[in-house]
């Protein structure tokens, strides 16, 4: 078999992104707008062939997927990875089709039709009535299609989407396909992937498919920037329109929570200024009053009719200075965690009891800011985070990036059009107070410089008002890629992996490293990372790795450095993990990676209530308004 058979971008002059126009705003109802949701019970058929391309020779795209061969039902969204009993699929590396049909009301034939997946990992190809619509590379953002054109609106109508899960050195996060020839020890056409990462390579459609329309002169997209000016909200607003471009007009009005008109305007461009504006706080700066949220009601007359868009808007402003994290110019110290998105049995798969749960979770914990570790979470998590004031990291699928080829410049053009694609998502987002480009990429290598440059001033480019970093685990003294960030994030397992057991040295370790980020770079620093295995329910004292003891000893070390810092430099802590997650097997991983402070089930370990404790002192302590 060949390496370009498995490889996604063997079919790299294909690799087209499905970018219907310019913005990729979420499907809303309004009165001139209806989604439909095509989530549900899918037919699903894992490609087994040899070399895993029977679906794409054979066309299985051409008719029902149950007529190629035998099918079975797959949920969507989910991953299809822990859903059956078979290892095979759980494991499976390649093309996986999946198909169901569907029908759209007769009127819509007079409007525009796209079709809308709210992400599926990694590479995927769709059809509708067999006719491909659109390609996209990547596994964590959204892509849609207009499909007018191929749909039948007197009867049924067949999608199929084909996804590839196969990482290569050039996708986000990389990885390698390993293909063994000795036939003595391996079965002929034998082949493993190899994750560069250290989470569970979950895939398959993992969040909403749906079908919305617009009239066919549309609000295609719209960028928001917020200020503040003498007790007034500026509410800056960019609306590019979609469609016909003759004699269009717009009106544009900021409602408050009451639904009361509070501004207007009637320009594509322009800012609406607004008297003594309720600001968007974090929950802990403001528990009162968190997060407000105004809507941004926009209406676009055209000759094709009328379309109105509301998108929610939080009036905010972050700024980085050489010592603090300021939220409308006020000082705010995160305590946080960064996160993973899984869980039993759905994988990767948007789940809203699983959002609600670990939002409840965030708040009991008292944690004001999260980081979506290693990757865009899903539209619906960063909504609560929104809605419930909860500030985020928002990082890309930038993680693993170590090999010379992970850098090469194919890999770096991949890189920056998913930051493309990740600010264009998320750019109006109030709880987006970072954007992250990369965790611990190998920043000790040369290279790493210029392509971090271009990566970070490329999402500058993209975004001037939001801080830009990379979450980075190399020693001051090697990194060659901290000179481009706006504020220093960094991962340390003192006590952990090294000096393993050894909670006394942690301390003097993490003191000496943070001041020397601190006295190299005069930046603020944020500690993302530090944790400790913990398999629930072991216990041992004095204290012994993996017990629920020494995650407790482990992490108060931890906690008594930061105090000496914070005021000073520090201006964030974040534990390692939130909750337990799935990994690859391998001999450090007891059925996954158990640094949570919650099990994958979301049930409390020893440490969650020193934590819990810790942070709500911090809320009384560092957040005063
Ligand atoms: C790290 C990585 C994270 C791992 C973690 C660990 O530094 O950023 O992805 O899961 O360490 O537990 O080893």
């Amino acid at each position: 078999m060949s390496a370009a058979v498995l490889g996604v971008c063997a079919v790299a002059i294909l690799c087209v992104t499905g970018v219907a126009g310019i913005g990729m705003l979420y499907p809303r109802d309004s009165e001139s707008r209806e989604v439909k949701n095509l989530d549900g019970m899918w037919n699903f058929r894992a490609d087994m062939s040899p070399t895993r391309d029977a679906g794409l020779k054979q066309s299985w795209f051409s008719q029902p997927l149950a007529k190629t061969g035998p099918v079975i039902p797959m949920p969507v969204p989910s991953s299809y990875n822990d859903v059956t009993q078979d290892k095979a699929i759980r494991d499976f590396v390649g093309w996986v089709w999946y198909d169901r049909s569907f029908f759209v009301p007769q009127d819509w034939q007079n409007r525009r039709v796209v079709l809308r997946f709210g992400s599926a990992h990694y590479y995927s190809m769709v059809w509708v009535n067999s006719q491909k619509v659109v390609e996209h590379n990547g596994g964590h953002l959204p892509f849609e299609a207009e499909i007018n054109k191929y749909l039948n609106f007197a009867g049924s109508n067949l999608l199929t989407v084909a996804v590839n899960n196969t990482l290569t050195p050039h996708t986000l996060p990389p990885g390698t396909i390993t293909y063994e020839s000795d036939t003595k020890r391996y079965p002929e056409g034998y082949f493993v992937q190899n994750l560069q990462m250290d989470f569970f390579n979950y895939a398959g459609i993992h969040r909403h498919v749906r079908l919305y329309t617009t009239p066919t002169t549309y609000i295609d997209d719209v960028t928001v920037t917020t200020d503040i000016s003498d007790g007034k909200g500026i509410v800056n607003y960019q609306i590019v329109a979609g469609g016909s471009t003759q004699g269009n007009s717009i009106k544009v009005e900021v409602e408050d929570r009451e639904g009361n008109v509070v501004g207007t305007s009637a320009t594509f461009t322009g800012a609406v200024s607004i008297a003594n504006a309720n600001l968007w706080y974090p929950y802990t700066m403001m528990p009162n009053s968190p997060a407000y949220l105004y809507t941004l009601k926009m209406t676009l007359t055209s000759a094709a009719g009328t379309d109105v868009y509301r998108l929610p808007i939080g009036i905010r402003t972050v700024q980085v200075t050489d010592t603090q994290l300021l939220i409308n110019n006020k000082p705010f110290y995160c305590h946080g965690a960064a996160k993973h998105e899984d869980s039993d049995i759905r994988g990767k798969g948007l789940d809203y009891a699983l959002i609600a749960k670990d939002f409840n979770m965030l708040k009991w914990l008292g944690v004001n800011c999260f980081r979506t570790s290693h990757y865009p979470y899903a539209e619906e998590i960063m909504d609560q985070a929104d809605r419930q004031g909860i500030m985020v990291i928002d990082e890309s699928p930038g993680v693993g990036i170590s090999t010379d080829e992970n850098f090469s410049n194919e890999s770096l053009s991949h890189h920056l059009e998913v930051m493309g694609e990740l600010v264009r998502r998320d750019k109006n987002r109030p709880s987006v107070m970072i954007w992250s480009v990369a965790n611990e990429p190998a920043t000790n290598k040369d290279i790493a410089a210029p392509y971090f440059k271009s990566v970070i001033g490329h999402t500058k480019n993209l975004d001037p008002t939001r801080p830009v970093t990379f979450v980075c685990n190399h020693h001051y003294s090697d990194d060659k890629a901290i000179p481009y960030v706006d504020i220093i994030c960094f991962n340390r397992y003192y006590g952990w992996y090294s000096d393993t057991g050894h909670t006394e040295v942690i301390q003097l370790q993490l003191g000496s490293d943070m001041d020397g980020w601190r006295s190299k770079y005069n930046k603020p620093l944020i500690i993302t990372e530090y944790g400790a295995d913990t398999v629930a329910g072991l216990h041992r004292d004095p204290s012994s790795v993996f017990t629920e003891e020494y995650q407790v000893d482990f992490m108060t070390e931890y906690h008594k450095l930061f105090d000496t810092r914070i005021g000073k430099y520090l201006v964030g802590e974040m534990v390692w993990n939130f909750a337990d997650f799935m990994t690859k097997q391998g001999v450090k991983r007891v059925v996954g990676n158990k640094k949570g402070m919650l099990t994958r089930q979301r049930q409390p370990k020893a440490a969650a209530f020193l934590l819990r404790e810790r942070y709500h002192d911090l809320m009384n302590s560092t957040h005063h308004l």
